[in-house]
Order: C-alpha cells, then sequence, then structure tokens
C-alpha cells in the first residue's frame, strides 16, 4: 500500500499483531540513509513489536526503495515531512491507541525532528543508531567521508554504493538544529547504539540519551550500524522497553 504526500507515493506496509482485532499501538519504522523498509534489522524490530501487540507501519521515504522521488533530489526536509504525513495518517486509523516512531539512522534523525515538532501526538520515540552528526557534518563540510567547502558546496556530491547526492542535501543540513529539537520532546526515549558503529560515532548516541528528558540508552557491545553482531541484542532492547509501555 502506499500513503500519498503531495503527489509522492510513499510505499508502507502495516503489520498487525496477532489477534489483530481491538485497538493497538502503532510504531511507526523509518530506515536510514540508501536504506529501505524491509531491511532485516528493521523486519527484526517490526516482528518483535508485533509480538508484543504492536501493530507497525514500516515506510520508504522520498527517493528510497519503492517510494517516489529521486535519491539525489532527498533532503531532510523533505523526509520530516514525509514522516508529518505518515503520522498524520496514523492518526487517521481508528483501531490506533498510541503512536510511537522509531528510526534507524538517518531516520532515527528523523524521527527525532519529527517527535519534536508533532509531541503533542507522539506518545514515545525510539532512535536506533541516530544520525544526528549530519547536520554539524553539513555545517563542517564532512560528510560521506569526503570533504567540501561548506561555503561552497558543489552541487553533486558522491553518496555510497555509486548514488550521487544533491548539494541541496547539504544546504538543508546545514540548517538544522538538532539540539532544539531534542529540548522539544519530553516524552520517553529509547536510544540503541553499537558501540562499533563505524558509520554514526556511538557517542551521538550517549549525547543524545544525556539531552532527553526522560530517556533510556542501551549501548549494544561490539557491534555495528545495522546490528550485524548482535541483532537479537538490539531487538530486545527495544522489545523490553516497549512492554513496559504496552
Ligand atoms: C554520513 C554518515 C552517515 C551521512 C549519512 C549517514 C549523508 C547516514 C547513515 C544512515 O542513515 O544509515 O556522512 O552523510
Amino acid at each position: 500500500m502506499f500513503i500519498e504526500d503531495d503527489g509522492i507515493k510513499l510505499v508502507a506496509k502495516l503489520d498487525m499483531p496477532a489477534p489483530a482485532e481491538g485497538k493497538h499501538p502503532l510504531v511507526i519504522i523509518i530506515h536510514g540513509f540508501t536504506g529501505y523498509k524491509d531491511e532485516p534489522h528493521l523486519l527484526a524490530v517490526s516482528k518483535a513489536l508485533n509480538e508484543i501487540g504492536c501493530a507497525t507501519l514500516r515506510v520508504d521515504m522520498y527517493g528510497h526503495g519503492a517510494s517516489g522521488g529521486e535519491f539525489r533530489n532527498h533532503t531532510l526536509y523533505k523526509w520530516v515531512t514525509n514522516a508529518l504525513t505518515v503520522i498524520d495518517y496514523a492518526r487517521s486509523l481508528d483501531f490506533v491507541t498510541d503512536i510511537y516512531l522509531c528510526g534507524h539512522s538517518q531516520g532515527g534523525l528523523t524521527v527525532m525532528l519529527a517527535a519534536a515538532m508533532k509531541h503533542d501526538a507522539i506518545k514515545g520515540m525510539i532512535a536506533m543508531s541516530p544520525a544526528w552528526m549530519i547536520p554539524e557534518a553539513a555545517r563542517n563540510g564532512t560528510l560521506l567521508g569526503e570533504s567540501f567547502d561548506p561555503e561552497h558546496i558543489p552541487d553533486e556530491l558522491p553518496a555510497w554504493g555509486g548514488r550521487t547526492l544533491g548539494g541541496n542535501y547539504v544546504r538543508v543540513a546545514q540548517t538544522i538544529r538538532v539540539e532544539e529539537a531534542i529540548d522539544r520532546f519530553a516524552g520517553p526515549v529509547l536510544i540503541v547504539h553499537g558501540d562499533q558503529d563505524g558509520a554514526v560515532p556511538v557517542e551521538y548516541g550517549i549525547r543524545a540519551a544525556q539531552r532527553y528528558r526522560n530517556s533510556k540508552l542501551v549501548l549494544i557491545q561490539g557491534d555495528g550500524h545495522c546490528y550485524e553482531h548482535h541483532l537479537d541484542q538490539a531487538v530486545k532492547a527495544v522489545r523490553d522497553w516497549m512492554k513496559e509501555k504496552v
């Protein structure tokens, strides 16, 4: 199925808990940069949440997976407005009680920003390896392992896997102040981060957990960006945290 955001089709998958009857909390799950909704770590989180009575809604964001838009044209503003649209879609479903957000990496940054904007509609948030260094790195000219002049941003940057990213991605990212967003969300937050993450340094997970007013931090020892080694531990952290809420 898809959710339409101003003419862009966002492909999404809604998974219900068993039994499906009655009302349930819903967790919106958002992938990272170059990711998609069916990545193994997202499927594992989704399944675990279904098992404890939560519905899940995994969404391909602008320019990613099967959704509309070109990768090179995606920006954090587009992802954030996508997230706001998906939240409104979730609010329109009559089986939904509380809405939670869960995002991985750039999706983690996206849910941090969206939770701040819609804090009255979001019960809680899970940020997995949240890539909230992106705005700072864009201001410093050090994104994607490349250096550039942050005052003279190239029109195109090489991204992972032979992809090309438009310079407007950087221009948008430079304007975002994540600390302000953190301070605008007072609900419960779970941060999960592998301490060997090579894409997003674990210090960012630690600093986010310190700054959120109501947070829990789970560090996964010896694990990387997508929980390649201890996915079971990352999933357990999400399940245990969520189980206390439902
Ligand atoms: C970067 C490092 C990490 C970056 C993006 C990420 C755009 C995001 C990772 C992810 O979402 O998995 O330099 O630049």
